[in-house]
């Protein structure tokens, strides 16, 4: 007898094959990539806020044509993610919708504040290089609109992680008032960054399904371990300090220790209560406010088209 839909699609996926949008495909694969990919598009656009933030005060000509160059690549990452999104069957007008009124969430690091230049340094070398170590094993993701944007998306965050690295390199090197700087945006940006990876697996609710769907490839907590293992080595490299008495190599396991990362204060940045949730998500109504006689005039435009094509 010929296969099931439900079969075709267990081999695919066993099969390492793709999934495209015009294959059947199980209603909680559908709705478990809707909240991811949506989750993360919404990251990319809040997460142009806390550096957008420091655009206009960059040190320098060139620093500023960089900085806007990143901030400007994660609204395109925030664009094909919505495209990827979309071929789900969502309309990105929906999700924007979700995001505002709170029922669908974005990234737990973008509810950190920016208050000095280092932090634009401690951004690009952390929370771009946990961005990268969570997103390289999503290039193999088992649907493809999905893993295709992310090898793009790749590229990108490899340049922004160098970017960041290297405005910290050189305040680390400065006068001591620019190295003190550069370690105090490292000392408050770890711990955040290590909680990108999401809860402890313990604690992680749609680890199982999206490791057995091959969405993930890796749990949270191995690819935690996979960043600190980095980030512990390149640390030095920069001449600065992690915040973390507990950091260190560990022979048998052949991997870092760290100490227990603050899981109550995860909880209440996702709960909303974070240093700048309220901040984040005003700015975003009211930017798509802003944005509202755009999408009114892209309409008005393709109505016309519409009807010169018909004419
Ligand atoms: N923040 O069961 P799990 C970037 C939620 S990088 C907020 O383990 P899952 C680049 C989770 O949704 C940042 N919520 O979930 C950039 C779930 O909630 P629910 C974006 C979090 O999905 C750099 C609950 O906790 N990257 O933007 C977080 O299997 C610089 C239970 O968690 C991505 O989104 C969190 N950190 O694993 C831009 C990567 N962690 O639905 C600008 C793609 C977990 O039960 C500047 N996403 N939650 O209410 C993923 O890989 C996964 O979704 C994880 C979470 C690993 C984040």
């Amino acid at each position: 007898a010929p296969a099931g839909p439900r079969q075709r699609f267990d081999a695919m996926i066993s099969g390492e094959e793709r999934i495209e949008p015009r294959d059947w495909m199980p209603d909680d694969y559908r709705a478990t990539l809707i909240r991811q990919i949506a989750q993360h598009a919404h990251s990319e656009i809040i997460g142009m806020q806390p550096e957008g933030n420091w655009i206009t005060r960059a040190p320098s000509l060139k620093r500023k044509a960089v900085l806007i160059a990143k901030v400007q690549d994660e609204a395109g990452h925030g664009l094909y993610l919505y495209s990827a999104a979309e071929t789900l069957g969502v309309d990105r007008a929906e999700l924007l919708d979700l995001l505002h009124e709170g029922r669908q969430r974005y990234s737990s690091i973008f509810n950190y504040p920016t208050p000095t230049w280092a932090d634009v340094g401690a951004i690009g070398w952390l929370v771009d290089g946990a961005a990268i170590t969570n997103q390289v094993p999503l290039c193999r993701c088992s649907y493809g609109p999905y893993a295709r944007a992310m090898v793009r998306i790749c590229k990108e965050e490899s340049f922004h992680q160098r970017q960041g690295f290297e405005i910290l390199h050189v305040l680390a090197r400065g006068t001591p008032r620019q190295r003190a700087m550069a370690q105090d945006a490292v000392d408050r940006w770890y711990w955040p960054s290590l909680m990108m990876f999401g809860p402890p697996d313990s604690e992680s609710a749609h680890s199982g399904k999206s490791m057995a769907w091959r969405i993930k490839r890796y749990s949270n907590d191995d690819l935690r371990q996979r960043f600190v293992d980095i980030i512990a080595e390149q640390v030095r490299a920069l001449g600065l300090t992690l915040p973390d008495p507990d950091l260190a190599w560990n022979a048998e396991r052949g991997h870092y220790d760290f100490g227990a990362v603050d899981w109550a204060e995860f909880t209440a940045v996702l709960k909303g209560d974070g240093p700048c949730n309220r901040q984040r998500i005003e700015h975003r109504r009211a930017a798509h406010a802003d944005g509202a006689w755009v999408r009114e005039a892209a309409r008005a435009h393709a109505a016309k088209q519409a009807d010169r094509a018909a004419a």
